[in-house]
Parts: C-alpha cells; sequence; structure tokens
C-alpha cells in the first residue's frame, strides 16, 4: 500500500477528510505522519484523536526559508513516503524542496487554477466579478500555484455571497476532490508525462457548470 505524510499550517480540514476516507476503507493508502510548520495548529490535535503520529517543524526556528526546507525534507525522507500531500499548508517551497519531491508533491488550492494563484483567492474571486470558482488538486512545481491539474471543482458564486459563504461552498468541494486526487494517486492512476497529468479514470463530457444556470425560453 502507498504511503502519504500530509503537510498542515492550521486547521486541517482537508487533513481531517483524508483521515475519514481512509478510516472508512475509501482510501487505500497507510498516513505515516501529519507534519506542521505551527506548533499551534489545530490539526495535529485531530491527527492525534485519529491516532495518526505528529511532527512540527518550526519555521520560526530557522535562519532562513532554504534551512527550514531542508529540515522538512529530512523529516518528511526520515519517513518515507510515496506522496507528501500539503493540506493548507502556507509556506512558499523552494526549488530544493520542490525538486526533491518533483512528482511525487501534491498540493489543494482554493481556486480554479490558473485563476487566482497565491494567496485570499475568494475575496479576489468576489472582487473580479467571477461566475463560477472553484479548487484545484496538483503537483507542486516550483512555478508557485502552476503544477500540473489533477482534478478541478467547480460552484457558482450566488448573489449576497462573501468571502466567508463562498469560501465554505469551495472548502465542501475541497473535501470531496482531495481524498478522490490521492486514491488515484494511490491506485497508479494518474500519469506524469512531459507536465501534464492523464487520468486512468471514468470520464464523460456531461457535466456542464452554467452560472447563473442558463434560462430556457418556454
Ligand atoms: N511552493 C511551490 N514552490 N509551489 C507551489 O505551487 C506551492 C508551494 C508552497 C505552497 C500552497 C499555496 C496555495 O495553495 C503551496 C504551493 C502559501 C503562499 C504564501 O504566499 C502562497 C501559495 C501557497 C501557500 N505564503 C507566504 C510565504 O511567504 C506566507 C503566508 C502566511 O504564512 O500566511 O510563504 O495557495
Ligand atoms: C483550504 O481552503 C485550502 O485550500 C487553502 O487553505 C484552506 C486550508 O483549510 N490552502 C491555501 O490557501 C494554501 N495556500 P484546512 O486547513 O482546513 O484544510
Amino acid at each position: 500500500m502507498k504511503s502519504i505524510v500530509i503537510v498542515i499550517s492550521g486547521r486541517g480540514s482537508n487533513m481531517e477528510s483524508l483521515l475519514k476516507a481512509t478510516a472508512a476503507g475509501e482510501l487505500p493508502v497507510r498516513i505515516s505522519a501529519v507534519l506542521s510548520n505551527r506548533p499551534d495548529a489545530v490539526g495535529l490535535r485531530t491527527a492525534a484523536a485519529y491516532g495518526v503520529p505528529t511532527q512540527v517543524v518550526d519555521h520560526t526556528e530557522y535562519a532562513s526559508r532554504e534551512a527550514f526546507d531542508a529540515a522538512m525534507a529530512e523529516t518528511i525522507d526520515g519517513l518515507g513516503p510515496d506522496f507528501v500531500v500539503l493540506a493548507g499548508f502556507m509556506r512558499i517551497l523552494s526549488d530544493a524542496f520542490v525538486q526533491h519531491f518533483q512528482g511525487r508533491l501534491i498540493n489543494i488550492h482554493p481556486s480554479l487554477l490558473p485563476s487566482f494563484t497565491g494567496l485570499h483567492t475568494h475575496r479576489r474571486a468576489l472582487q473580479e466579478g467571477a461566475r463560477i470558482h472553484g479548487c484545484t488538486v496538483h503537483f507542486v512545481t516550483p512555478s508557485l500555484d502552476h503544477g500540473p491539474i489533477i482534478v478541478q471543482a467547480a460552484v457558482p458564486v450566488l448573489d449576497g455571497d462573501d468571502e466567508v459563504s463562498l469560501a465554505a461552498r469551495v472548502l465542501a468541494q475541497e473535501h470531496c476532490v482531495y481524498p478522490l486526487a490521492i486514491r488515484w494517486l494511490a491506485e497508479g492512476r494518474v500519469r506524469l508525462v512531459e507536465g501534464r497529468v492523464f487520468l486512468d479514470t471514468p470520464q464523460d463530457g456531461a457535466a456542464v457548470l452554467v452560472s447563473p444556470p442558463a434560462q430556457v425560453a418556454p
């Protein structure tokens, strides 16, 4: 069975979606450990409650980004995972770290990439008047939020949405697609060829999301 390490910075609800799916027998992976760069991350307590080992690599204890990344890489290498799963991890990773884990490092980002890379994605989607928003699971490459895309989920932006309501609608989809993407990876259904993802999964072109829904004349 493939093993993964999950890396968090805070709440850890995406991490919990993976722990839940694993506990339910829906995600055939061994979760070797949950790592956090913040000692006070709420997700560390959640992980412990699921009986998953936790470790902290506190970025404030390192003189540079490179030194922190090297310590993280060493900790992860010690665990020997097949995949490294970023779940609400909030530190940009250096090229050396990303290259070390190339093809094994996955992130979930709260926008439909390549729109809204970086931070405050929900606020910016609202400011731009986007009608459709969502989330993206992708391989991490040195170019921030531009790695090969594995799966995306779209949600409508509704009149009256604020950052909180929109974030909640997107987060519900994150909790669906992240376990799905990690399952596909664990089952060897994701191939990365020359920077593009090829999926060995059922696909049909039927689903179309239009927001607001198209009105058909009577
Ligand atoms: N690193 C690389 N090289 N490539 C990616 O695609 C990465 C990455 C590291 C993290 C997650 C990402 C996201 O999904 C991610 C993708 C943090 C920042 C950021 O600006 C940006 C993107 C992401 C994560 N962080 C600030 C920093 O200076 C700190 C912000 C904070 O601590 O609150 O590192 O959006
Ligand atoms: C999630 O929405 C995740 O996509 C996003 O932060 C939230 C973390 O929630 N990630 C980023 O913005 C990465 N920069 P969680 O800790 O409850 O999973």
